[in-house]
């Protein structure tokens, strides 16, 4: 590989390339990368043959399952997985084989509360809303900087010239979040609003709807359900009540509900700041009740729903799965169950509490827990106590350290890539496949052949039914599925071969669809567990919290925890830095550049600040995924000299949200003081 470009043939990007994206050289190429399954003996390492790996492997884990049940068995799904397609087509056959409630994936970290806020209102998890931005007239952001994120829950190349385009056609963006991001600087204005009050917000400009006479259900009106209670539920909560809370003067919720109305078009998207907080459930579901009731759900310019190639949401119309809530608890904290997974604040507890039901195994496949996880350095020190550590990586990295097995599989060029899961909040019908570019060598395997070869071993699939998946590797599920879903009669017959042909095809803007989604079902308003919630935050409002703030931030070059092994992606300024307001270093006696104190209910760090009136006074922001010199053992060796404290061992498992079990990464309550050391230099 000697270089990376755009392209600008593309039909979707159309030579916007993420900068993110020249890190696959240096991860590609990268020496530390592993290609041999690695056994761990004390702290010495062995390269297996993937023969011998996959039959110790599957003996331990099957031995565990014997003795044990198939409940001390918890995985793990981190976030690459969600782009990694064979993972997807293979993977959850082994997340559905072994009969555990202990899965665990990402989203309990990120858009868990939009998910069960479609669960709740539409009846279907998988039904999930994404703002038509590129027709937009009245864009109001949430706690999402996409032109940093490339968009998160609604996939959009370019994200800063599409909202360019909403302002050069004469429309409006507002952005609010406790820090004025690089979104922000593309919209029309941006307000600070507190950390964690979101959900506060939107029921007052809720309120302010139906107090002026504005709600306009349009086209879908005889679906919805709950018009009345929404009005009795907001009434508590008029722009004066909830001002304080916010940070947003009452006038200002006033004027934007009056101009969100009056826009032709108008979406309200919220992103992980709405989600990942306290109250991440009641944001994500207000966010969807906004649009319903200014008559935006499912209209061109409001919050639509994507008709992908592979259609997910209809499959999960046709086969019945459409997610689940709280159908069980989590054992020690009682924490719900949703799509039948538990919120990863829940497994520390989980290997640590003897009894039965206790994990023993641990199988990761691609996640960094002990950088990732809300307080990582507890979920650290609880995995030496497992029995089985069997980590599905790319890399020894901070957490596939501990592991017993390291399996590597091949990487990103390596494979053949199609974004199953995130197509479905794509801004427009697109198909787009890319053919691996690098043949995988003999002695490599695949993600998805990995995990064949794991049911296999463990006695969860049967030999006959693992060699049948073999030969329907994941380039020929998507071409099935392509040729069942709503485009398979385009141009003649929407097929992989075809797609591959064109590279790529665009079948144009989003559609009005919900109807056809929702069959029978009706949008339910004010589905009973957010009515019976908002008691908790109107008793939030009322307390008091001393401290400061600490919210996340995303930066350009880093991807979560795992590419700072790049030199291109890590060069230059250190990028992990605390920003705080100039007010609040004053009052502290806090000088630009200098080390601070961080401290938290769960721990401290060490960190340099740097001065800026772009936070909003009372917040911090640190990003998250950093802290690789902390682990000498990791086999990252440019990550190593990588600067910047673990952000997460701030953040506390106790902190969640406690409608959803969603972790609330952003919110904490922290002290921030001066580093004797730092008088000094
Ligand atoms: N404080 C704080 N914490 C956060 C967040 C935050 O905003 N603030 N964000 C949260 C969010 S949204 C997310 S999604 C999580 C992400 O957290 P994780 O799910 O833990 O994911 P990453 O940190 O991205 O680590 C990805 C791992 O996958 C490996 N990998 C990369 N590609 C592949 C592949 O193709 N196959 C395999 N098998 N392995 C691969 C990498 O080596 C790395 O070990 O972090 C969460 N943690
Ligand atoms: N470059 C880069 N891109 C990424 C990633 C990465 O690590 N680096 N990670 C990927 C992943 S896994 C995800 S999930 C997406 C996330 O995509 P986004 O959601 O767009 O991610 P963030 O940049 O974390 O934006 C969250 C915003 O919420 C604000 N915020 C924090 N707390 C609150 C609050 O209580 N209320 C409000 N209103 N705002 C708040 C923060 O200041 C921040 O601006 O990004 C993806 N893209
Ligand atoms: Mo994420």
């Amino acid at each position: 590989m000697t270089s990376i470009r755009p392209d600008p043939a593309d039909v979707f990007s159309k030579g916007y390339i993420c900068p993110k994206a020249f890190g696959l050289q240096d991860v590609h190429h990268d020496p530390d990368r592993l290609r041999m399954p690695l056994k761990r003996t004390g702290s010495t390492w062995e390269e297996l043959s993937w023969e011998q790996a996959f039959d110790e492997v599957g003996q331990k884990l099957r031995a565990l399952r014997k003795e044990h049940g198939d409940e001390c068995v918890a995985i793990y799904q981190g976030n690459p997985t969600v782009h990694n397609v064979g993972a997807l087509t293979h993977g959850q056959v082994f997340f559905q084989s072994i009969k555990t409630p202990h899965r665990y994936t990402a989203q309990s970290m990120d858009n868990l509360p939009h998910g069960l806020a479609s669960l709740s209102m539409f009846g279907n998890q998988a039904i999930l809303p994404v703002p038509d931005f590129d027709r937009s007239d009245y864009v109001l952001m949430l706690g999402a900087n996409p032109v940093v994120s490339g968009g998160s829950a609604m996939i959009a190349p370019n994200v800063g010239s599409r909202l360019r385009g909403v302002l050069d056609r004469g429309g409006a963006i507002v952005a609010l979040d406790p820090r004025r991001t690089e979104s922000s600087r593309f919209a029309s204005e941006h307000l600070f609003i507190r950390p964690g009050s979101d959900s506060a917000f939107l029921l007052a400009m809720v309120h302010v709807l139906f107090e002026e006479g504005r709600v306009a259900l349009g086209r879908l009106a005889s679906r919805m359900r709950g018009v009345d209670a929404l009005r009795t539920l907001s009434s508590k909560f008029s722009p004066e009540t909830v001002e304080a809370f916010c940070g947003v003067d009452a006038a200002n919720i006033r004027r934007l509900a009056a101009e969100f109305c009056e826009a032709k078009r108008a979406v309200c998207y919220g992103r992980i700041g709405v989600c990942t907080q306290r109250f991440g459930g009641l944001s994500a579901w207000l966010i969807t009740v906004l649009n319903a009731i200014s008559g935006n759900l499912d209209e061109v310019g409001g919050a639509m729903f994507c008709k992908a190639p592979v259609d997910l949401a209809m499959l999960s119309e046709r086969t019945g799965m459409r997610g689940s809530f709280d159908r069980y608890r989590s054992r020690v904290q009682n924490l719900p169950e949703y799509g039948g997974e538990f919120p990863v604040v829940a497994l520390a507890a989980e290997i640590e509490t003897s009894g039965p039901g206790q994990v023993r195994a641990l199988i990761s496949h691609a996640g960094n827990p002990v950088l990732s996880f809300p307080d990582s350095p507890r979920l650290e020190s609880a995995i030496p106590k497992l029995e089985l550590f069997v980590a599905i990586d790319i890399y020894k990295n901070e957490t596939t350290r501990y592991a017993d097995y390291i399996l590597p599989p091949t990487f990103g060029l390596e494979n053949d890539h199609y974004e199953l899961a995130t197509q479905v909040v794509s801004v427009r019908q697109v198909a787009r496949f890319s053919r691996k570019l690098f043949v995988r060598g003999d002695s490599q395997r695949h993600d998805w052949e990995i995990f064949l070869e794991l049911y296999r071993r463990t006695g969860v699939l049967s030999s006959l039914k693992a060699s049948l998946a073999k030969r329907l590797p994941p380039r020929r599920i998507v071409d099935a599925l392509m040729r069942i879903g709503p485009h398979g009669a385009f141009r003649g017959g929407l097929r992989l071969a075809s797609v591959v042909g064109a590279g790529g095809l665009d079948m144009g803007p989003l559609e009005p669809r919900l109807e056809a989604l929702l069959g029978r079902r009706n949008i339910e308003l004010v589905p009973a567990i957010y009515a019976k919630d908002v008691a908790r935050l109107v008793s939030a409002m009322q307390e008091e919290r001393p401290g400061l703030t600490l919210i996340g931030r995303r930066t350009l070059r880093s991807n979560n925890s795992w590419m700072h092994n790049s030199p291109q992606l890590t060069a230059g300024k250190n990028r992990c830095v605390l920003l705080m307001h100039p007010e609040d270093a004053l009052e502290r006696n806090i000088d630009n550049g200098s080390v601070v104190d961080v401290a938290s209910s769960t721990g401290r760090i060490a960190v340099a600040v740097a001065l800026t009136d772009d936070v909003m006074p009372g917040v911090v922001s640190l990003p998250h995924g950093f802290g690789h010199q902390e682990h000498v053992a990791s086999g990252l060796r440019h990550a190593k000299t990588v600067a910047g404290p673990n952000a997460n061992r701030l953040t506390s498992v106790e902190a969640y949200d406690r409608l959803s079990g969603t972790a609330a990464l952003s919110g904490q309550v922290v002290h921030v003081s001066r580093l004797p050391q730092s008088t000094e230099d």
